[in-house]
């Protein structure tokens, strides 16, 4: 499947189970006008309709990326900068929608990571990145914080003096200096990055779907809740895919020393 919306560019692999979702607005470095964040959730919609009347889990994963040679994601579009044009409605945001999705999405980041651009790769379940990319919260340069719980998920990922010094001060740093802080998980040279999305990519889908996708709610649970309820959750989680046919796959593959085939059912 590819597909063409105004801004995004979706496309659908049916072999390899994975969804790409491109930011297509190169001139503008991808600034998140409002019709990107409406796009990136129509695209993701898109993706999910794949999973219809497919026999188990059809989407195993979706990478977003940025078009062009300079950026993941500038921000904010500072020409239509609103309350609005941030996303800032009260619908849910292409954030939110990010992070319930049901399968992992792993930001594929070559460029200017920055603003609302990083809180989308902070949205995502994976970030990863080539050298040269950088990474920043310039929004104090405009008198206000970064909307979309930039502070809040980068102190959970490095703590509140990285978060604050970050926001504060709104200088880039680098995808290395990123990387130790815990905020990108992973840095490649920029000749091997696609090679290298790929593999890792390929890691994830080879994985057993309904359980890859418990383990991304167990996650979430675990950044929102307390202990004891992100337990509870869990032990709910554990029961349903013991009832899985991947489950039996995985023990009948195990048994008789073979590699599982999972199908997400
Ligand atoms: N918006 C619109 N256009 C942008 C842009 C942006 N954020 N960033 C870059 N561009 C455009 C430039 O205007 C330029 O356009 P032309 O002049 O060619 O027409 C083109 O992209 C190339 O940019 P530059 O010529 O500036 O390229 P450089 O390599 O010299 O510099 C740069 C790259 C990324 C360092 C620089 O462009 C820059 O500083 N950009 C602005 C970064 C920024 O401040 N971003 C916005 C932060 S505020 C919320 C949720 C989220 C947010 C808010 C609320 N709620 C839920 C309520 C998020 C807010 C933000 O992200």
């Amino acid at each position: 499947m590819d597909e063409s919306l105004d801004t995004v560019l979706v496309s659908y692999d049916e072999e390899t189970g994975v969804g790409t979702l491109t930011m297509n607005r190169p001139d503008a470095l991808n600034a998140l006008s409002a019709q990107l964040r409406a796009d990136i959730v129509a695209g993701l919609r898109l993706l999910e309709e794949q999973n219809e009347g497919a026999d188990g889990v059809a989407l195993r994963a979706v990478v977003l990326e940025g078009a062009g040679e300079k950026a993941f994601c500038a921000g904010a579009d500072i020409g239509g900068f609103s309350s609005d044009s941030a996303g800032g409605s009260s619908d849910r945001t292409h954030y939110d929608v990010i992070r319930d999705f049901p399968t992992p999405v792993i930001a594929k980041i070559d460029g200017y990571c920055l603003g609302g651009g990083l809180e989308t790769a902070l949205a995502c379940d994976f970030r990863l990145a080539t050298e040269d990319s950088t990474f920043g919260f310039p929004e104090v340069n405009l008198g206000i914080l970064p909307g979309a719980g930039g502070v809040q998920y980068v102190t959970k990922l490095a703590g509140p003096a990285v978060a604050k010094e970050l926001a504060m001060f709104g200088d880039h740093i680098s995808a290395e200096r990123a990387a130790d802080e815990g905020i990108v998980d992973r840095v490649f040279d920029s000749d091997e990055f696609d090679d290298e999305v790929e593999e890792f990519v390929s890691g994830l889908t080879g994985q057993a779907p309904l359980a890859v996708q418990a383990i991304k709610k167990s996650a979430q649970m675990a950044v929102q809740s307390g202990l004891n309820e992100g337990l509870r959750y869990d032990r709910q989680l554990f029961v349903e895919l013991l009832n899985t046919e991947d489950h039996a796959e995985g023990a009948a593959a195990f048994a008789e020393d073979r590699d599982p085939e999972f199908e997400g059912k």
